[in-house]
């Protein structure tokens, strides 16, 4: 069963420079004609479906088809893992026809628990990087040149196990998680211009319609692919799905969760403009929406580029994406050194989700008033975390993730 919501939009929605200049967040609960919904229901049935068509028209591109079944081949299987802590196993998936890409899913799974909670997200060169493990196969995908043992744009086993804090397994398996990732590049490469990938199934020239799938929005699209392999698994609890992801992977993590709601609670990391950061913003250490764009434009849709020159014309901010995620938990972690991911724009953007976990009947405060001290969590179901340091992902992250997820899901 395909849980993902379907977005059925028909009305006609105006072209960037005809929407209404707006300078503060757009209100997650305000329809687009302004009509503001109030209760439960119409939250559900009018203003998300309503919400969720807006991202993908004006920034993330239409959310694809749902494949007809995801099909999942075992390519190897070591159960016993760290001496016995857990099971590996790297699974192929193939969701369409012989020529389209596959998924080859890395997944870790705690020996001494099952069905256990799970961590699913993209990672950024393969899954070699992630373990020294020998059976890990080799992805024959491109590669972006700088990650460890990338020659001419392809890896070699000189990276494997590179980038293991990233992704740490052994920790995790010790508190009784399991993890599925994959590369990103697997679905879509993370490169502009180049039809490669899911892009190179479509029969017309990607970037005409506007609203085309950008490259974020066929990231996110994978990560349901496998979710729904992960649901099959009788070793996973599907009821305690966790998405997260780093930076542009972050992003992905918000976009993934926000539209599926499978997917029990949501960690985008740093994940900064275009993620949990909002558009609108006067930190002049963070980025705009211009840059973005100007620097990765394919990581949105064409329509998304008209607002780099006015961002108050955007229907709405990050806190809708936040919202769409309602009422399930959301962490939000920063870095304090990191501000080009505007850590302090992130709480505002938090803050202004909640009126949407505010329809639910859950316990208040749904998010803290304000930002906690550094290596503080603020645990509440819209939460937050910021410690001092760089943009990057490692054990002490990971630390934070589970604490908050033990927190949430036992
Ligand atoms: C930066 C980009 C950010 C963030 C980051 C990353 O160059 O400006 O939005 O995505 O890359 O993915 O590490």
């Amino acid at each position: 069963v395909l849980a993902v919501t379907s977005i059925a939009w028909t009305a006609e929605l105006p072209p960037p420079d005809k929407l209404p200049s707006r300078l503060d967040m757009p209100h997650p609960l305000e329809m687009l004609d302004g009509r503001r919904v109030n209760t439960r229901q119409d939250w559900e049935k009018q203003r998300r479906p309503e919400l969720r068509a807006l991202f993908q028209h004006y920034m993330y591109g239409e959310y694809p088809a749902r494949p007809q079944k995801v099909q999942g081949r075992v390519l190897f299987e070591d159960a016993q893992f760290l001496n016995g802590q857990g099971t590996l196993r790297e699974v192929e998936l193939t969701f369409g026809p012989d020529d389209w890409p596959k998924i080859y899913l890395l997944l870790a799974l705690p020996n001494g628990r099952t069905p256990a909670p799970c961590f699913v997200g993209l990672n950024f060169g393969g899954n070699h990087l992630l373990t020294a493990h020998e059976k890990v196969r080799m992805p024959t995908v491109w590669m972006p040149g700088h990650y460890p043992g990338v020659v001419q744009n392809r890896a070699t086993a000189e990276g494997r196990g590179r980038q293991a804090n990233v992704w740490p397994l052994e920790q995790i398996l010790a508190r009784g998680y399991a993890v599925a990732t994959f590369y990103c590049g697997d679905i879509q490469p993370d490169r502009p211009h180049v039809r490669e990938g899911m892009r190179a199934t479509l029969p017309e020239r990607p970037t005409e319609t506007g609203r085309e799938t950008a490259t974020i929005m066929w990231w996110a699209w994978g990560i349901h692919n496998a979710v729904d392999y992960l649901l099959t698994d009788s070793r996973i609890d599907g009821r305690k799905l966790i998405v997260v992801g780093h930076s542009r992977l972050g992003k992905t993590a918000l976009l993934a969760g926000a539209f599926d709601e499978r997917i029990a609670v949501v960690i985008p990391h740093q994940s900064g403009c275009g993620g949990a950061a909002p558009s609108r913003h006067h930190n002049p250490k963070a980025e705009t929406v211009a840059r973005i764009n100007a620097t990765f434009p394919h990581w949105f849709c064409g329509h998304f580029k008209a607002f780099g020159a006015d961002v108050t014309r955007l229907p709405f901010d990050q806190n809708g994406l936040v919202a769409l995620c309602a009422p399930r938990p959301v962490l939000l972690t920063n870095a304090e050194e990191d501000q080009w991911a505007n850590p302090a724009g992130q709480f505002e953007v938090l803050r202004a989700a909640a009126p949407a976990y505010e329809l639910y009947d859950v316990p208040r405060p749904v998010v803290a008033d304000k930002m906690p001290p550094l290596n503080t969590l603020s645990p509440e179901r819209l939460g937050y975390f910021i410690r001092p340091g760089k943009h990057s992902m490692g054990p002490e992250d990971w630390k934070v993730f589970m604490d908050y997820c033990d927190k949430w899901l036992r």
